[in-house]
Parts: structure tokens; sequence; C-alpha cells
């Protein structure tokens, strides 16, 4: 296996001529010696240290801040295996048009070789992956959000599996970024961007696209899923895995202050962005958290709205194009000080208070290990057992504040129909609504007729299928004020879920699905007027008939590939749209 990554790295250094060549291990000496090589080439400025040990800030070339879903492909033989859902070309087109960028693109710069394992040391759902790149930003980061070096070799030794990934950053033009995965291979190359989830491949490229693809044939799940484990009175604690679209609070949910600490409900932290989920010996759904750090939406992130977070990066964290305050700390829309005077903007000029100081999508890369609220079961080489699946979005009308599905096929059907309005972590138009099933349109490396049959075999599998729910903390009022008060609160929603798991907690039936009656969500000590609170649990049947025909505009294309049970469950929404 050894020999035949030495043979790739060959075929990769020949292809792109770098200067020199840096196998990594993974030691805290290596990412010294990253961070003091960008310091010296100015892509690294260093931050106050006295107040962020072991903080630094990296400026991204200003065309190059989000992903780029236009410029993102799956490459099969057959087209109809990427499905409506993807971008496709064909492997040898792909190859084609894509090579010529590689040509001699590490000239004068050091070719980096990241051997890396996504997953807990020792557990048997842990994978391998090597990302080559001529990035040591990139480098340092792999180190924060995965485990470098010895632990993925053997990992491969072991299993003669790994995930290779050939990253460079081009000249960064848009006209010149291509992000290719080829699932058949298990191979992916992207250039022209040095953006998070373009270039730590083991993120979005592996840890979902390409292992999604994997998850059908192997009979697991890659999800867009953080996962929690909330801690009830009993002192038991059950664990959830929750699918929200990019920059919309996934970080935050993760890290929830639970403002019914004083009754015994508490949250712990497994993941914030990806869980990959197995059926064990018992039937029972399990996940781990992938990834070693966090990667999160830095603007909107307080000491009001996550704490956690922000004691979280206090150290050993890299920002990226937040802004810089002139006595060299990080500063975001929203992280509760008001603007101090001599700011740096993300773009690294000091700031006239046009446009925002920082950029919407500013990220912070911090290790997970360091996170307050870190379940000690985060690296549980078993993973934890998933008792309940959430599936939320962005939503500023239509969609109640929880329902639970009738069971696992409708709740494979209502995670099918999420739709959320889009936000600033890829580019393109913000605020708009678009159909995103699972929170995985961006991310699913297949065809999603055929992804959805996976889940609904999925649950065949298992003995007790998690229970499904759909949430949405953003539903706004007419003046264009939030409904829910969000962040802490929402463990009222996660004891009405516990509760609902025991079989104990009251519920009524729409025609959405199971919904809280008046007295079973927890709303004491809230002050709440009553048609707040009609206006959380309205059934808009009218909204919800033309959601449906979005769903169903969404799900024609997808033909033959489309389950017929998720046009049955489409069916049956409409009848009892109508008739309950
Ligand atoms: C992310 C994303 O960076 O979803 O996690 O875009
Ligand atoms: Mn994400």
């Amino acid at each position: 296996m050894l020999s035949d990554l030495k043979h790739w790295v060959d075929e990769c250094i020949a292809l792109t001529a770098p200067s020199a060549v840096h196998w990594c291990d993974g030691s805290a000496g290596e990412y010294a010696g990253l961070v003091e090589t960008m310091l010296k080439d100015g892509s690294l400025v260093s931050l106050d240290q006295s107040r962020h040990p072991g903080c630094y800030l990296h400026r991204s070339d200003p065309n190059d801040v989000a992903r780029t879903e236009h410029l993102t492909f799956i490459c099969t033989t057959d087209k109809d295996d990427a499905g409506p859902n993807n971008n496709w070309m064909s492997p040898a087109e792909a190859k084609a048009k894509v090579r010529p960028l590689f040509e001699n693109a590490m000239r004068g710069r050091t070719m980096y070789v990241i051997p890396y394992l996504m997953g807990p040391a020792g557990s048997p759902f842990s994978k391998a992956g090597v990302e080559i790149t001529d990035s040591a930003y990139v480098a340092a980061n792999m180190h924060i959000m995965t485990r470098v070096g010895q632990i993925a070799l053997d990992r491969m030794q072991e299993t003669g599996e790994y995930v290779p990934g050939l990253h460079s950053l081009g000249d960064l033009s848009p006209e010149r970024r291509f992000i290719l995965h080829f699932p058949e291979e298990k191979l992916i190359w992207s250039v022209g961007s040095g953006y998070g989830g373009n270039a730590l491949l083991g993120k979005k490229c592996f840890a979902l696209r390409i292992a999604s693809h994997m998850a059908r044939q192997q009979s697991w799940m890659a999800e867009h899923m953080l996962i929690i484990g909330v801690e009830q009175p009993s002192g038991e604690e059950t664990f959830i895995a929750a699918a929200f679209p990019s920059a919309s609070g996934k970080t935050n949910l993760a890290m929830l202050v639970s403002t019914l600490a004083d009754q015994g409900y508490r949250v712990r932290t497994v993941g914030d962005d990806i869980a990959w989920m197995f059926i064990d010996g018992n039937g029972q759904l399990r996940a781990i958290n992938p990834e070693a750090g966090f990667f999160g939406v830095a603007p909107g992130t307080s000491l009001a709205t996550n704490p956690v977070a922000m004691q979280t990066v206090d150290k050993n964290t890299i920002f990226t194009n937040v802004a810089m305050t002139a006595d060299g700390n990080p500063w975001w829309e929203g992280i509760g000080s008001p603007p101090p005077e001599g700011m740096i903007n993300w773009r690294g000029m000091v700031w006239d208070r046009t446009g925002t100081a920082a950029h919407p999508n500013s990220r912070f890369t911090a290790p997970a290990r360091q996170c307050p609220s870190i379940s000690p079961r985060w690296e549980d080489p078993a993973g934890v057992p998933i008792s309940a699946i959430v599936f939320g979005s962005r939503r500023s009308s239509l969609i109640p504040l929880v329902y639970e599905a009738f069971n696992w096929q409708h709740g494979v059907f209502v995670g099918a129909g999420l739709g959320s309005e889009t936000t600033a972590a890829a580019t393109g138009a913000v605020g708009v609504v678009r159909r995103d099933p699972m929170a995985m349109l961006p991310f699913c490396g297949y065809n999603m007729g055929d992804y959805f049959r996976h889940w609904l075999d999925m649950g065949k599998r298992m003995k007790n299928p998690p229970r499904i729910f759909r949430v949405n903390w953003f539903l706004k009022d007419n003046s264009g004020k939030f409904l829910w008060p969000g962040y802490g609160e929402n463990i009222r929603v996660f004891k009405w879920i516990l509760s609902r798991l025991r079989g104990a907690g009251g519920a009524e039936e729409t025609p959405l699905g199971f919904m809280p009656g008046p007295g079973d969500l927890d709303v004491s000590g809230l002050t709440f007027q009553q048609h707040a609170l009609d206006q959380l649990f309205h059934v808009d049947r009218d909204g919800w008939q033309r959601a449906a025909d979005g769903m169903e505009q969404f799900f024609q294309p997808f033909g033959e590939r489309m389950p017929a049970e998720i046009w049955l469950e489409h069916r049956a929404f409409r009848s009892r749209l109508r008739h309950r």
C-alpha cells in the first residue's frame, strides 16, 4: 500500500514540479514550522499573543472566500450516476481539461504530502486519506481538522485503502478553478482555490462527497450532521444527529448552553458538521465525528450566542477573513462589542465603515479537544448510539418550530423535501429558498434519487431506526422579528424530543406530523404572547401545497431513480393537507 502511495506522490511530483517536498508527520514542531513559514511570507498575521495565544489571521484572495458549487463536479462514467443534483463531467474529459492546470503548478513552491485519518484512533469506522497541497495554510488547517501522520499511514497499511486528493492553489483565478471528484476511483482533484471546503480535502470532498458514495456501496451513511449528547435529569445521555445547511447555526447548536440546566438538561458536543453512521451488530445506528476540529462561521458568534465557541477560539486557532482591531485582536460583525477605531478589515485595509469589516463567511479553525463542551465520548472508537435525527434549516416562514415524522419512511420524505434560504457559505445569491434535501445538496457525491433509496434501505436494516424530527428556529413575524428566542432556549425543543423518545411526550397529529399540543412544550419562564406561540405551530395548508409543488419540481428530474416510496409519501402529504 505504501509503495502505491509513493507511486502516486511521484506522479504528482512529475506533474506539478514542486521545488521541495515535505512529508507531514502531524507533530507540534511541524505545525510551528508551518506557522513560521507563513508569518515570514505574510500569509499569516500574528494576533495579540497575550490575549489569544497561538492565534493567527489569514486573509484569502478576495475572489476565493466561499465554496464554489458551480465549479464543483462529480465525475462518473455514466452521467446519471452523478444525477441532476450535481455538475458532471466524464472522468476522461475532466482529467483532460484540468490536468494542464496542474502542470508545473507547484514550481517554486513546497509540496506538502499530508497523510490523515478521518475519525478517532482505533475506530473501525475511521478512514485514511492523503492530501497533496502547495499551501502551507491548508497543511496547517489539516493539522487542526484531521489526525495527521503515522496514525494515518498505519491505517492505510492495515486496510490497504486511502483516498488520494491532489490540491494546488494554481493562480487562484475562478476561471481556472475546479473541484473534481472521481467517486469510482475515490480520487479528488482541486485547483484554483485555497478556501476551506474547496481546499481542505478531508472535509466536504472526502468526508461527504466521496464518503457518501462509499457509504452507499458499503451500507453506512455519511451525512452533513452535527452530533450532540443531550443529558436529561436522570443523568442518562441521548445522542442526536442533526442536519442543517451551511451557516445555519450548526456550530451554535452543537455547543448549546442549556437554559434548562437547573432542571438537568445539558448538551455535550460530539461533532459540529459531519456524521459517519453505521449499523452495529444489534441493529443500532451509531455515529462518529470524522473531524478533529471545527471550521466554524465567525460572524454572529458572541458570548451571548455561543460562549462555548468563544472560549474554544481563545487559543490555538486560525482565523480566516475576520477583521482585526488596532491592538491585534480578531473582530467580526455580531461579536458583541462595537467596532473600535482603527480596525483593519478582512481585506487588510483600514476599515472605512462601508461594507462589513469581517467577510460574512469568515471562519475559525479550532481544535475540538479544547472545546469546553466536548463530550467525553467524542473519540469513542465504537461511536455513539443515535436515537433521533433532526432536520433543520433557515426558513423565515411556513415551517413550524418542531414536528415529528410519523415513521422512518415519512421522515425520509421530510428530509428529502427540506428547503432552506441560501447563505454566504457558498458563492451566489443569499436568502433565496432552494431545495436542500437532508442539507446534502452540495455534498451528495451521487444521484440523489439513489441517495433517498439508500436512506429507505438503511431504515429497514435497523432494529429501532432513530425517530425523525423537523425543526425551524428562524420563523419571523410580520415585522421581521424572530418568533423564537433560539440559541440556549432550543433545549426546550430537545426536552420535548426526549420526552417523545421515552414515549411520554404529548403531541397532536397534524398533516405535517406530530406537533406539541398546548402545554406540551416547556415555555415556562419565557415571555410569550399566545399569538406568537400559535404562529410557531401554525400549519399553513395553502403554503404547504405550494411547497409540495416545489418538491415535485425538484423530484421530477430524478425520473426512474426516484424511489416510489417518496412519491407515495408526497401524494399522502397532499391528501392530508386537503382532508385532515
Ligand atoms: C462548512 C459548509 O464549511 O457547510 O461546513 O460550508
Ligand atoms: Mn458544513
